[in-house]
């Protein structure tokens, strides 16, 4: 059997950014967790989907969006091959997201910046043109298939690719 073409992608970005929606709009079938933290007064909530793009199998991941879960990044975010930031562009620039725009970074992992929610009227804040480095910052909406194939498409055909049993890290 010939070996499968994967790539790792995972999606980073705060609370209401929009990783549930992207996920969802690429794969239909998508699978969205949920969990109830000691307490009951927090939810974490994590989200898997696939898709295939030009004979490689993409699995993508969303991460928690509260600060207080880096421990669940870690562990999602291992052997990664690529990261996308999703940022809501209605959103004033937040403090968590200059964090996770910093890990990423400080981690080495290729990334991209994915500027969300841009279907809306309103234009898009100069502040997020120049607040990502030399990161390349994009504008979608997360509800656009169109938007969300090219945008995945654009990125990880720019990634390494592996295959069964290779380039684990
Ligand atoms: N207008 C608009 N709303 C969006 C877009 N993406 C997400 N939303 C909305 O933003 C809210 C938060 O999205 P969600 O996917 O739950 O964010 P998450 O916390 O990052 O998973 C929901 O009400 C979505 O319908 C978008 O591209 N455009
Ligand atoms: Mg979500």
């Amino acid at each position: 059997m010939a070996d499968e073409i994967k790539q790792k992608i995972v999606v980073f970005g705060a609370f209401g950014a929009g990783k549930t929606t992207m996920i969802k709009t690429i794969d239909p079938k998508s699978t969205h967790i949920e969990a109830n933290c000691a307490g009951g007064t927090t939810t974490v909530a994590l989200d898997f989907g696939r898709v295939e793009l030009d004979g490689r199998q993409i699995h993508i991941y969303g991460t928690p969006g509260q600060e207080r879960f880096e421990f669940a990044r870690e562990i999602i975010g291992k052997g990664m091959d690529g990261a996308v930031l999703l940022v809501d562009a209605g959103s004033p620039l937040d403090e968590f997201t200059r964090h996770l725009y910093d890990s990423l970074t400080a981690a080495n992992v290729p990334f991209v910046v994915f500027l969300n929610k841009c279907d809306a009227k309103a234009p898009v804040p100069a502040v997020f043109a120049s607040a990502f480095g030399t990161v390349p910052v994009w504008t979608v909406s997360a509800l656009d298939k169109k938007q969300c194939f090219g945008a995945i498409r654009r990125f990880t055909e720019t990634l390494p690719v592996r295959t069964n049993g290779s380039g684990k890290r």
